[in-house]
């Protein structure tokens, strides 16, 4: 008897709208791709206008009641969304890894970073900071509270499909605003899973809905609705000016996260070998693709050669393959357009004269074959050529000699992003010269450019964002309006400014 042959069944996920999971009838369908095997994880809905504006009016019934509810209580609903993420913390992060390629215990890091961020929202809860000063006035207090600002849309990207969506979920929650969230299209999976676990937990119907489908559709539909008082968007800045440029059209408040070109700066006394770990995580882990990863390292010409020569030797025995397998250094990039992109910038460095030292191509060959692997790749550039200024979003790194602290911090600042930056050196005054002058949100001292923590904020300037921070106190920031009050009980008109 012949075998039927059998093709595994794809898992259908639904949006999840006003406290039901749905698959809206006829709705046309995605799939999701593991990067590194071409696996397909799951089949999405591609939802258009109408199902957003339902996600919408659903958030926006909800809201009332979820501002009333007091916010410690708001809390204590969050610290179990963090309960459940823990308990699932291994499968969460290996469904990071499998559906966007960055190895496992980053896969898990990121489902950690989502957990910190959610326990830390949960004690805001209890805070939710106004300030409280003296009146020029007898008999009278001023203070300030914080109110929500109504219906949010939280739109993320892909490299943290977990903490991402958190950072920007938990912090409207707690704040008491309802959220629309619209998670990159190629990690709807996680997107998806990120929701459960708020499901799981019991957050009543309407105040944390998800849509699935392209930016160009659900994004766009939910920075146009006049419903959604804010948006908070991480990206790339082409489409964050978009974002903004549409936002601004309702006046509503716009929060942008958006790209880096980070530079790590190697002084001639610094530690080697601890720059050496740290350049190689900065610019390599998740492969790459972090805002804050390090595509510039900027090192000073007394120790060029060495420590170039110690960075080219190590990457010999860098292992490139399955993210989920033991062992392996760095994954692939996330997607065909990822990979087509990074290989386009070796080339166009090649092109303007960038010496490649090490990678430059696509990894073929057995399981290779099936997934979009770059090989890590390090450009000995110039400053000024286009891969030491824009940014690549992958495992590419631009490497330049420069005479002295003064050229470092010059060719460290001219650049259009300011996310993070990083030097390496044991001088005091020299560390502390870097703090005042990089010119980004972000500095780190004896340490590589990524791994923020959750309790600080997190932002760049220039064309990283628009001036907001996520995480750390300011998170509340963004996803709050200050009411201002005025309180006179001395029982008689007081005019301020004219007696007192
Ligand atoms: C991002 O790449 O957008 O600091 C976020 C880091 C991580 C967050 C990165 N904690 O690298």
């Amino acid at each position: 008897m012949a075998l039927a042959k059998t093709v595994p069944k794809v898992e259908e996920y639904g949006l999840f709208i006003d406290g039901k999971w749905e698959s809206p009838g006829g709705a046309s369908r995605f799939t999701t791709r593991n990067p590194a095997t071409g696996e397909v994880l799951g089949s999405f809905v591609s939802a258009t206008a109408k199902e957003v504006d339902r996600a919408v009016s659903a958030a926006a019934k909800a809201f009332p009641k979820w501002r009333e509810t007091p916010a410690p209580k708001r809390g204590q609903l969050l610290l179990r969304v963090a309960e459940i993420y823990r308990e699932r913390k291994d499968e969460l992060g290996e469904t990071v890894t499998m559906e966007m390629g960055k190895i496992l215990p980053e896969g898990k890091g990121d489902v950690q970073e989502a957990i910190d961020f959610i326990e830390y929202m949960s004690g805001e809860g209890r805070r939710l900071l106004g300030e409280t000063v003296p009146s020029e006035l007898r008999n009278k207090y001023c203070m300030t509270v914080r109110q929500p600002k109504g219906v949010v849309a939280a739109i993320t990207p892909w490299n943290f499909p977990t903490a991402i969506p958190n950072w920007k979920i938990a912090a409207a929650l707690i704040s008491g605003n309802t959220v629309v969230f619209k998670p990159a299209s190629n990690t709807s999976l996680c997107g998806t899973k990120v929701v459960k676990a708020y499901e799981d937990a019991g957050l009543p119907p309407g105040v944390l809905n998800l849509v699935t489908g392209a930016g160009g559709i659900v994004g766009d539909a939910l920075i146009r609705d006049p419903r959604v008082k804010a948006v908070s968007f991480t990206g790339g800045t082409d489409t964050g000016k978009q974002v903004y440029l549409k936002g601004a059209e309702h006046l509503k408040y716009v929060h942008l996260e958006l790209g880096g070109k980070n530079p790590q700066i190697v002084l001639n006394d610094a530690n080697l070998d601890l720059a050496l770990d740290g350049v190689l995580f900065g610019a390599f882990g998740s492969s790459g693709q972090r805002c804050t990863a390090t595509s510039r390292l900027i090192i000073q010409e007394g120790v060029y050669d060495r420590f170039l020569g110690m960075l080219l030797d190590r990457l010999k025995s860098f292992k490139v393959g399955n993210p989920v397998d033991r062992g392996v250094d760095m994954g692939p990039v996330a997607s065909a357009d990822q990979e087509k992109k990074v290989l386009t910038y070796i080339d166009v460095g090649q092109k303007e004269g960038a010496k490649l030292r090490a990678g430059g191509k696509k990894l073929t060959g057995g399981d290779y074959d099936k997934g979009y692997f770059v090989a890590p790749t390090v450009l000995e550039a110039k400053h000024g050529m286009r891969v030491t200024k824009e940014e690549i979003f992958g495992p590419v790194l631009s490497v330049m000699k420069v005479k002295d602290f003064e050229e470092a911090v010059r060719v460290a600042n001219d650049v259009d992003y300011g996310l993070s930056s990083s030097i390496y050196t044991k001088d005091v005054n020299l560390s502390f010269q870097a703090m005042e002058r990089l010119e980004a949100g972000i500095t780190y001292i004896n340490a590589p450019t990524i791994g923020a923590e959750v309790q600080l904020p997190f932002g760049g300037i220039k064309q990283t964002g628009n001036g907001g921070r996520e995480a750390g106190t300011t998170a509340i920031d963004e996803f709050t309006e200050i009411k201002t009050v005025f309180v006179d009980f001395s029982n008689k008109l007081q005019k301020a400014q004219i007696e007192g």
